[in-house]
């Protein structure tokens, strides 16, 4: 650890503070964190946390998320300027509209979504339990929408032949990935087998032997007895893989798979945020019951 990480660690302690981190996060941010996971496993840390401040490393929507499940700690984002594209794909005032026109159809929002959209929401699901939420859903045979990944939907609609009405947003880095880029890693790297999350079009995920949660990835590399793996995700999960699988090889489906917002966080942030107790999560209590239930929903079901 170099001198500012262990700063961190020494004020987390004397704050009784937790750190969460997101595996897409830089690997100097996962590396001071208490925890580092996927939203669901963020999530249930925050749910059960002693301490008195959580300090996040992640996204916007994260945080917020961390904040509904515990409303009564402190919740510090590192820093605020890392939001996530494809939350902003979907705002309350759409989903009222949308609620008005379709009264009887049940909202399934992925976890990317701002709290006020979880409020409007039936049940929240991340990509770890998505596919068997939607699956409870869709066998009581209710008309469902699907917020706001068009992607993930989409998967999830082929695998179980369903036809939930989906929004039209994404997630820039995991949409724009080619079939070339696939042909050109599989190339490269014959042996290795490819692990890609389901953000990613459909098309591509036809062409893995693996498609998961950045967890789910994780968990497979460990298990599988393949020795390479091309990780269709951003690449900040690799560092988490490295450690687990010291042994084994893992390429980034593409040089540049990075997300720009989880990446802007830096430990001067992170030092800062604690320090001043900065970039506090604040959201309304009206906000946060309605939110939570849908989150409720969700830990039930997963
Ligand atoms: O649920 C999450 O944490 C996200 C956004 C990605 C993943 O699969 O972990
Ligand atoms: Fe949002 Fe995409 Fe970044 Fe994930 S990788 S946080 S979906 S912008």
């Amino acid at each position: 650890m170099n001198i500012l990480q262990e700063k961190i660690k020494k004020l987390a302690k004397e704050k009784n503070a937790i750190i969460l981190a997101h595996y897409y996060t830089n690997k100097e941010i996962q590396e001071i964190a208490d925890f580092v996971g996927d939203s669901l496993g963020l999530s249930k840390i925050a749910c059960k946390t002693n301490a008195d401040i959580i300090l996040f490393c992640g996204v916007d929507f994260m945080g917020e998320t961390a904040k509904i499940l515990s409303p009564n700690k402190k919740v510090l984002m590192a820093n605020n300027i890392a939001s996530c594209f494809m939350a902003k794909y979907i705002s309350e005032r759409d989903l009222i509209n949308y609620k008005k026109l379709n009264p009887d159809t049940i909202i399934i929002s992925y976890v990317n979504t701002y709290a006020s959209v979880k409020a409007l929401s039936d049940v929240c699901v991340t990509s770890t339990n998505a596919l068997k939420i939607i699956k409870h859903y869709a066998d009581l045979n209710k008309k469902i929408l699907y917020i706001p990944d068009k992607n993930l939907g989409n998967y999830a609609n082929k695998t179980y032949g369903y036809n939930m009405e989906l929004w039209n947003g994404f997630c820039p880095i995991h949409n724009y990935v080619s079939l070339n880029q696939v042909a050109k890693a599989k190339k490269e790297h014959p042996n290795a087998k490819f692990i890609v999350h389901p953000e990613c079009p459909y098309e591509i995920i036809k062409e893995a032997d693996f498609v998961g949660s950045t967890k789910q990835m994780l968990d497979y590399t460990i298990q599988d007895n393949a020795s390479e793996f091309i990780v269709g995700t951003e690449s900040g999960v690799i560092y988490a893989m490295e450690k687990a699988s010291p042994n084994k090889k893992f390429y980034p489906l593409v040089s540049n798979f990075r997300c720009i917002n989880m990446k802007s966080i830096t430990l001067e942030d992170a030092y800062d945020s604690l320090k001043n107790e900065k970039n506090e999560v604040i959201l309304s209590e009206d906000i946060i019951k309605k939110a939570k239930t849908s989150l409720d929903r969700m830990l039930e079901l997963s």
